[in-house]
């Protein structure tokens, strides 16, 4: 079945507010990127953005009429830090305390009976996943992927509903391999429904306001609906839509919508997939999801994340997770200023800055941080002077604070994730680094007056137009 290609069109109807076009509609014009050229679908998405990485650009991506299905393409929405940081409305500071408290002040979803997600929907034969631009993303894939599907589903036991990324190997109109590879919620109720000899039901959602997505990203306890968390970085209540098929709710606006069942015990090969650590991995659970009913929207858009090594797969990760080993870490070691995992080290890396008071406290903090994240196999510690996100910096402050003969410790055999290839069965060492300055150091940092940055900064915007 071919679907009607649009321009984008913002409309004013249901729930908008709520939805990945009511994002798209409030975005400056210069951090939206449209591309209307004629592309195939695959591999062009990836090449755009890793392209934009390589020029330190960062947009949102919109390719108008991607071949074969002249579906539009949206991606990148994650790529930079302030743009994650506006959708819960603040700034890059600000967002680990933004987060931290939808954490504490959850709020759960209301249901309506409509929703714009079912203008159009179809079951049985005549169904096609095939139709959406599901693409492919790098040449070891084993196929076309679907990478920015949320799948919803309940706890067999409680009901309480749970929202997390599986990858999506296209197989068939109406099937999918799955690898649920990071043991998460959905792996445990898959199990006990297989206990039972019976099949969970999924939903999954793509194309939704990106605060949905960042929920689906985080790790909070089972017990938490994830969708009470997107209510709380929207300030109100999410809308959801019961599902036509099976017994899940959706968002009221989300782009499609892809009911279906995890099979119970039945198994069959899917991947590689190229991941977050660069490489294409065969690691996979091997589920496989079949599909009941698909629902999508007039004039829908397709939201793909550009998985692998890209900025938007490692940060829409790893922005829940820094909130989280941020506060945490900042509960026991109050001086602590800021935490960052740069992209170079994918998830395994991880930088700190203090306000030293006394000698020994970058190790604390190092030694808390590292049993705080068991992905972490660097962790770096500096001054509250050095700029954890410049990586520049860090290095600078390892080059002028640092002796390896004393400022270094190492934990060997610790468990760690398995997607690193260099793990051994699942243990890998890990390494902390002290770049902190003694106490009392007599030694002075050359810097410029802020004032006269400022009047420069004045100037060279007149100057300079960002192309
Ligand atoms: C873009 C993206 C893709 C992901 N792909 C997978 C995947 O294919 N398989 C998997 O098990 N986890 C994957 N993850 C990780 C889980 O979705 C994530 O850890 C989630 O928070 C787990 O939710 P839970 O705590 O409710 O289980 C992915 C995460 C992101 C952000
Ligand atoms: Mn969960």
């Amino acid at each position: 079945m071919a679907l009607e290609p649009s321009p984008l069109s913002f409309g004013s109807g249901h729930n908008e507010i709520q939805s990945l076009r009511s994002f798209l509609a409030q975005l400056p014009e210069h951090e939206l990127l449209r591309v209307d050229d004629t592309v195939e679908a695959d591999y062009t998405a990836t090449a755009l953005v890793m392209e934009l990485e390589n020029r330190q650009r960062s947009p949102v991506v919109f390719l108008e009429t991607p071949m074969p299905s002249g579906i539009p393409i949206v991606t990148n929405l994650f790529g930079c830090r302030e743009r994650i940081a506006a959708m819960v409305g603040t700034h890059a500071s600000g967002f680990n305390e933004a987060w931290s408290h939808a954490l504490a002040n959850p709020i759960p979803p209301e249901i309506t009976p409509t929703g714009s997600v079912h203008d159009n929907s179809i079951e049985g034969p005549s169904m096609d996943a095939g139709m959406f631009p599901i693409c492919r993303h790098f040449e070891g894939d084993a196929g076309r992927y679907i990478s920015s599907g949320i799948l919803v589903c309940k706890d067999p036991d409680t009901g309480v509903r749970n929202l997390s990324y599986q990858r999506l190997q296209l197989k068939g109109k109406d099937r999918f391999g799955a690898s649920l590879h990071s043991r998460g919620h959905i792996w445990e109720h898959l199990k006990r429904c297989e206990e039972l000899g019976k099949n969970l039901e999924v939903a999954v959602v793509i194309g939704v306001h990106p605060v949905i997505n960042l929920a689906a990203a985080a790790k909070v306890a089972k017990e938490v609906d994830e969708y009470d968390i997107a209510g709380a970085l929207l300030g109100e209540p999410l809308q959801l839509v019961p599902c036509r098929t099976i017994d899940v709710e959706v968002p009221a606006g989300a782009e499609i919508v892809l009911e279906g069942e995890l099979l119970a015990n039945e198994n069959e090969d899917e991947g590689p997939f190229g991941e977050y650590t660069g490489y294409s991995t065969h690691r996979s659970t091997r589920n496989i999801f079949v599909l009941k009913s698909i629902s999508w929207r007039n004039n829908t858009i397709y939201h793909d994340i550009i998985p692998g090594y890209s900025s938007e797969h490692l940060l829409l990760g790893r922005s829940p997770r820094e909130a989280f080993v941020y506060m945490r870490l900042k509960e026991m070691v109050p001086n602590l200023t800021a935490l960052n995992y740069p992209r170079s080290g994918t998830h395994f890396h991880c930088y700190i800055a203090l306000k030293k008071s006394a000698e020994g406290q970058a190790n604390q903090a190092l030694t808390l941080l590292m049993g705080l994240d068991s992905y972490i196999k660097l962790a770096i510690a500096v001054d509250a002077d050095v700029d954890v996100f410049n990586e520049q910096e860090v290095l600078w402050a390892m080059a002028t604070r640092f002796q390896a003969d004393t400022d270094l410790f190492v934990v060997p055999n610790s468990f760690c994730n398995r997607l690193d290839p260099s793990a051994r069965d699942g243990t890998s060492a890990k390494l902390a680094l002290d770049a902190t300055a003694p106490l009392g150091w007599d030694v002075e940092r050359a810097v410029v007056p802020p004032t006269a940055i400022e009047h420069v900064q004045k100037i060279l915007d007149t100057k300079i137009t960002q192309t």
